[in-house]
């Protein structure tokens, strides 16, 4: 199925946990930078959302997966714009009681945005390995790595072929601020070993939120190769614990 973004096609897949009710919460699952709704730790998640007896809505954001736009044209700017829209496609389904927002890496720190915006009908946040540093590091000239001028942004940033767009939203974006807003409960799930985002964001992120809690993963990487099992653990724990409140 498709949810349009004013005119943009954003391929998404509405899936209901397998013991069926007639009402019960939602949680959107977006992906990371270059990822897409099938990757394997986003299909893991998910399962052990409705595991927990949530429904899930995994989706592809602009310029990804089967969703309409070109990579090199995205920018948070239009990721929030997505994750607007399908929040407010998930809060239109009669079936759905409350409305978590999941995401993993660039999809983290959109969630954490987007729960700021829509604070008063987000009734969680799970940012997973949440890439937060995005927007500090735009400023400071640095791209997953790569340096450059941050006041004479390139017209494309190699290697990924990213337009200078990209870097010019990023940069306009306070983090901070949106941590500070958001009142619910937050889980964040990180692995120590993470080679894209270091996990000192996930711990200064968990302190810095009202409710924050953190769960680390030993040794495990950005996509979790090593041990996927605890983060679902994590995620399907924490969403029974908030259902049996
Ligand atoms: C960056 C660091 C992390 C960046 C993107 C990411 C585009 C996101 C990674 C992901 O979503 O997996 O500097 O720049």
């Amino acid at each position: 199925m498709f949810i349009t973004d004013d005119g943009v096609r954003l391929n998404a897949r509405l899936e209901l946990p397998a013991e069926h009710i007639d009402r019960c919460p939602l949680v959107i699952v977006i992906h990371g930078f270059t990822g897409h709704m099938e990757e394997r730790h986003i299909l893991a998640v998910s399962q052990a959302i409705r595991e927990a007896g949530c429904a899930t809505l995994r989706v592809d954001m602009y310029g990804h997966g089967h969703s309409d736009g070109d990579f090199s044209r995205h920018t948070l700017f239009k990721w929030l714009s997505n994750a607007l829209t399908v929040i407010d496609y998930a809060r239109s389904l009669e079936f759905v009681t409350e409305l978590y927002l999941c995401g993993h890496s660039q999809g983290g720190l959109t969630v954490m945005l987007a729960g700021a915006m829509k604070h008063e009908s987000i009734s969680g946040l799970i940012p997973l390995s949440p890439a937060w540093m995005i927007p500090a590091e735009a400023r400071e000239g640095i791209l997953l790595g790569e340096r450059f001028d941050p006041d004479r942004i390139p017209e494309t940033l190699a290697p990924w072929g990213l337009g200078g767009n990209y870097v010019r939203v990023a940069q306009t974006i306070r983090v901070e601020p949106a941590i500070d807003r958001y009142q619910g409960p937050v889980l964040i799930v990180h692995g120590t070993g993470d080679e894209t985002v270091p996990v000192e964001y996930a711990v200064r992120a968990a302190e810095r939120y009202r409710r924050g809690e953190l769960v680390l993963i030993p040794g495990d990487t950005h996509c979790y190769d090593f041990h996927l099992e605890q983060v679902t653990d994590a995620v399907r724990g924490w969403l029974l614990r908030r259902a049996a409140r």
